[in-house]
């Protein structure tokens, strides 16, 4: 039986010391600028010891599926630069805009795209005031989000822009991630047919073929 580690070329070696403490650290980074971003509306480093008016007054959502994307997103990651894959990363559960944006801005894409969101303190301090806050960026991965091609406002879509995304570059790795309570919407249990969509659409490419 072929198994993955069985597949030429997959390492079958555990993490090094080095690889874990370097991954841990990169996740509990984008971990806290998601945290930030939610409930942060001054001190963001946490310099000062932390008071009520530093707290947004009006809280979006919650954190919980956040530590399980960027767990997702930092090993993705890891595997593209070992392996120098062209991935693509869909985030569908409906709290995820905080991990997304928390892991561009930690690459840099995010400042780079706006600059006022500079990698600095108070770059920082402008982009946890601006999540979900009048006048700034929305909850989800609006069109604004740095690479963004999956607006997820309105739930239920992942699967099938995944699939999209995969018909449209064959040798593109996507990474889809369901929410849960994503998975409760029409559009969703229709996503998960794609893979009939493809046989229907490559039985009538070749119909069409042998006409
Ligand atoms: C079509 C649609 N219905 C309802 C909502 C409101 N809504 C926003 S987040 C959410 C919960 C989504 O659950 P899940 O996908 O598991 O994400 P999580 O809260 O775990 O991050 C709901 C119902 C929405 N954004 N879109
Ligand atoms: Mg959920």
């Amino acid at each position: 039986m072929t198994t993955l580690n069985s597949l030429p070329g997959v390492a079958h070696e555990p993490l090094t010391q080095e690889e874990l403490s370097k991954i841990n650290a990169y996740w509990r980074a984008a971990n806290y600028l998601s945290v930030g971003q939610i409930y942060l509306y001054k001190n963001p480093m946490l310099r000062e010891p932390l008071k009520m008016e530093h707290i947004k007054p009006r809280l979006l959502g919650h954190f919980g599926t956040t530590p399980g994307l960027n767990f997702v997103y930092v090993h993705f990651n890891r595997v593209i630069k070992k392996y120098d894959l062209n991935c693509i990363y869909i985030c569908g559960p409906g709290h995820g805009g905080p991990g997304m944006v928390a892991n561009a801005y930690l690459e840099g894409t995010y400042s780079e795209v706006y600059p006022d969101r500079s990698e600095d303190v108070d770059g920082m301090d402008r982009l946890f005031r601006s999540f979900s806050f009048p006048g700034g960026i929305g909850s989800h991965c609006t069109p604004e989000t740095p690479g963004s091609i999956h607006e997820g406002g309105e739930l239920g879509y992942s699967v099938s822009h995944a699939y999209g995304a995969a018909f449209d570059n064959p040798d593109l790795i996507v990474a889809c991630v369901v929410g849960d309570g994503e998975a409760e919407t029409g559009p969703l249990a229709t996503g998960w047919h794609g893979n009939k969509t493809y046989e229907t659409f490559r039985g009538i490419r070749l119909e069409a073929l042998l006409r």
